[in-house]
């Protein structure tokens, strides 16, 4: 009598068998129970579909030469303000976006799922900590940017942390250690997206130890099929949202739930909208708004071609210029619509390090590339709207990434940004800040989100004959 564990066995075998991916089980007679046991859960539940039709993917991804054609124009942006009219129109809308949080409307997300593996460091991004003078961390900057914007408009905002299954526990481990940095817990959502197999280039799946897949979070795409998942797109109707405001966990300077850009949402009856700031450089690694065979989309800086990159238009500036800082505005009903029309993400293919064994089961740390791994883009959701939107914004405003551990878009840049912006906001309060020759602030400045979130209101609060003469930390 075959025990319930090897049924499943040879029924997972079998499927493996037909999808030419048994050697994952190679190593079934040196498991131990438990392993044998972990091992399949984890096949089991991968969808036989999905494993054949991404294997084939990278097959074919492999055979292509040439990268299919395209027809690429730029997206048009709503730009910054220049003009007097143009001032007028964001009022309006800052408005109409105001009005939509002290209505309760606007829910947060952040996307955390990421294993920064750029940055090199064990811990969630998150954790990084960045305030010039607290040391705060992203985490703690955007969830007092929020309890900030609840005082402010009246109303509880619900704040949604998608995780992965690589960093779900250590990140509420972190906030839970950090008493939620003062927000009510009822109002956080934390849940984890899912995991992807990585594959070798023969499109045969790697296993990272004899009774486990290489697996790895399945993009931000992945909020999509979590947010199904998890029900949250009703638990938040039902809490009387309408609106998501997503953005990344690395942005620094991240404004969340931008009444200016809630408005210019809802006056354009937009569907999705998102935020985008000039490109630094032709070689800045930002997706850009474009219209891909007449449809609003995010074309990757890694799938746009060198030609593309480098275009030029009449004023010399970069035709694709307007590239994507992954802040967007979703309808809940649009999510709905996906849903019921049970859209697919398409794969994006990445070929990436992945630690893993080899056919004797001895463990490889890959000094190159060595295996494939599959992710959706959240972004690939645009030419599914009805209606859809780009906003420009200011660099030094609203864009600051930590994507490496060191140099550009790392920690250190992101401090500077954040005592750059401070002084900026000082300066138009009437307050003298000490320039060295390079131009920068000689102290370091930090404004709490608990104390101002904009120039405004630091203008509203800031003491009269205020003098900057060392570090200054407003708390
Ligand atoms: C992303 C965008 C790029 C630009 C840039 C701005 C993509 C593919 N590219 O580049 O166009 O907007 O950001 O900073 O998004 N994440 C998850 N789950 C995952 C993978 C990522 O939650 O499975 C999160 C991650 O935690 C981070 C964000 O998504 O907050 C961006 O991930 P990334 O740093 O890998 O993206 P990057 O720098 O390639």
């Amino acid at each position: 009598m075959m025990t319930s564990m090897e049924q499943r066995y040879r029924r997972i075998l079998d499927v493996m068998i037909s999808l030419g991916q048994e050697q994952v089980l190679r190593f079934w007679p040196d498991l131990t129970d438990a392993e044998k046991m972990s091992l399949l859960d984890q096949l089991e539940s991968l969808s036989a579909e999905q494993l054949q039709r991404q294997s084939d993917l990278i097959k074919q991804y492999r055979a292509e030469t040439a990268p299919r054609p395209l027809q690429l124009e730029p997206f048009p942006v709503i730009p910054l303000a220049a003009s007097a009219a143009e001032r007028t129109r964001d009022q309006q809308a800052a408005k109409v976006g105001r009005e939509l949080l002290r209505q309760g409307k606007v829910a947060v997300l952040v996307v955390a799922g990421g294993l920064g593996s750029r940055l090199g460091r064990e811990e969630p991004k998150g954790c990084v900590e960045i305030g010039p003078i607290s040391r705060r961390s992203l985490f703690q900057f955007h969830t007092e940017k929020i309890i900030r914007l609840e005082h402010l408009y009246g109303k509880p905002i619900l704040f949604l942390i998608m995780t992965s299954e690589q960093n779900h526990t250590d990140t509420i481990q972190y906030f839970h250690r950090h008493h939620y940095f003062g927000k009510n817990p009822d109002t956080l959502f934390f849940f984890s997206q899912s995991s992807q197999p990585a594959f070798d280039q023969y499109g045969k799946l790697l296993l990272r130890s004899r009774h486990a897949l290489a697996l790895s979070p399945d993009g931000h795409g992945g909020l999509l099929a979590a947010l199904q998942r998890h029900r949250l797109v009703d638990r938040l109707q039902n809490a009387g949202v309408e609106l998501l405001y997503y953005f990344q966990v690395d942005n620094a300077l991240c404004r969340i739930a931008d009444p200016l850009f809630l408005g210019h949402h809802v006056l354009q009856q937009a569907e999705m909208a998102s935020k985008s700031v000039a490109k630094r450089n032709a070689e800045e690694k930002v997706g850009v708004f474009c219209r891909v065979n007449g449809r609003p989309a995010v074309v990757e800086y890694s799938e746009l071609n060198e030609t593309l990159r480098n275009q030029r238009d009449d004023q010399g500036d970069l035709r694709f210029k307007q590239g994507s800082i992954a802040i967007h505005i979703f309808n809940l009903a649009f999510f709905t619509r996906l849903f019921e029309t049970k859209v697919q993400l398409p794969y994006h293919i990445a070929l990436k390090k992945v630690p893993c064994i080899d056919g004797q089961g001895r463990p490889i740390t890959p000094e190159r590339e060595n295996g494939y791994k599959l992710e959706q883009f959240i972004f690939d959701a645009l030419p599914y709207a009805r209606n859809t939107i780009v906003v420009e914004t200011s660099r030094e405003e609203e864009f600051s990434p930590v994507k490496n551990a060191s140099g550009l878009d790392s920690p250190e840049t992101a401090t500077r940004a954040l005592v750059e912006l401070f002084g900026r906001w000082l300066e138009k309060a009437g307050v003298a800040v000490p320039r060295g020759p390079d131009g920068l602030s000689r102290h370091r400045l930090e404004i709490s989100p608990l104390y101002a979130l904009d120039e405004e209101e630091l203008r509203s609060k800031i003491p009269c004959k205020l003098e900057i003469i060392g570090d200054t930390f407003f708390d």
